[in-house]
């Protein structure tokens, strides 16, 4: 019902938010112990996110004031990116995306910026998917959700890669808010992603989580998967590591960190995976608690939730 997905839209922002701030101080790390990724957990420091929450937010704010998903619109979105970017540049941000939030805001479109980068190729980092999840709480079908999370990565991400990377995330998260227990169906959660996936490097990406989930160490996991900024791994790590955990997202979060590389985003991504499925009351109020701006979140939810709710059931 209505109260059930106001927690699951909660779970999927808090969840992403502790993700990214749990996730911080281990990106770039190519292996983390266990015992480093506890005593952070157990600490009682402030728990401050990064460029991927911020986008994130800014993301699930833009879709909150969207009147219909027919009014999706990129420049009106690329413009609220470059804002966010403009009044908190600091947040540890990809080395291109910058660039063309400067273009934007110096009224220039976000297009040519975004193809014209890389030498033409356009960006395969991961931070087209790192923001997406919010996009799966529009009351779509899977190909109408995998359409607009391409077209909310396009703005910074021109390479066919950094755009399967978010289609990717954003399926795997309307799986997550819509399925009933992805235990049981982890192999029809893949088998839904797979479908709406463009390139075949993804596709093989995602056979690699497929053959990892015989795999218990995140270490081992990451040899298949990778877990470094490039949209081909982090995307698929963080669907790994909601696997394996998509009822607890603490769990899930840890061993996304565990797997190192870009800890952040994928623990990000993994956190919003598990917390769209197991909601705002699996994650514990201890961690809530150091975590920052927590009260504007839950209102962003709110405010969410109620635009995207009753949800179409397919
Ligand atoms: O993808 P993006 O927004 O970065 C996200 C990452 C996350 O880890 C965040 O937490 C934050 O730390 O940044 O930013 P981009 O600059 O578009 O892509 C990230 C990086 O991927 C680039 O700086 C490049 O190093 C690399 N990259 C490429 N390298 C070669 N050829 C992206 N596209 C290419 C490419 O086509
Ligand atoms: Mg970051
Ligand atoms: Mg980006
Ligand atoms: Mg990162």
């Amino acid at each position: 019902d209505a109260l059930i997905w106001t927690r699951r839209v909660r779970g999927c922002l808090l969840g992403g938010a502790l993700g990214d701030a749990l996730g911080a101080p281990f990106e770039g790390h190519s292996t983390v112990t266990a015992q480093e990724i506890q005593a952070w957990i157990d600490a009682d420091e402030p728990l401050t996110w990064t460029d991927d929450t911020a986008l994130q937010l800014a993301l699930a704010t833009y879709l909150a004031e969207l009147g219909h998903p027919d009014d999706f619109d990129e420049d009106q979105l690329a413009l609220r990116f470059a804002h966010t970017w403009d009044a908190e540049p600091d947040r540890g941000y990809g080395a291109n995306p910058p660039k063309i939030f400067r273009d934007v805001l110096a009224g220039s479109s976000w297009k040519q910026a975004s193809v014209s980068s890389f030498d033409g190729a356009g960006s395969l980092g991961n931070g087209g998917a790192m923001r997406v999840a919010p996009v799966a709480t529009l009351p779509l079908s899977a190909p109408e959700i995998a359409a607009i999370a391409r077209r909310s990565a396009a703005i910074t991400h021109a390479h066919p890669q950094g755009q399967d990377g978010a289609a990717l995330v954003a399926v795997a998260a309307r799986c997550a808010f819509t399925s009933a227990d992805v235990h049981a169906q982890t192999h029809t959660v893949l088998a839904q992603c797979t479908d709406q996936l463009q390139t075949p490097e993804m596709r093989r990406a995602l056979d690699a989580v497929s053959l990892s989930m015989r795999l218990a160490e995140p270490g081992e996991v990451a040899r298949l998967t990778g877990s470094g900024i490039a949209a081909r791994e982090a995307a698929p790590a963080a669907i790994a590591a909601f696997l394996r955990h998509p009822a607890d997202p603490v769990a899930a979060i840890m061993f996304a960190i565990a797997m190192g590389g870009d800890t952040d985003t994928v623990a990000a991504m993994a956190g919003s995976l598990a917390g769209a499925y197991a909601g705002e009351n699996s994650l514990p109020e201890k961690m809530l608690h150091r975590l920052e701006r927590r009260h504007h979140i839950v209102h962003l939810a709110d405010r969410l939730a109620t635009r995207t709710w009753p949800r179409r059931s397919s």
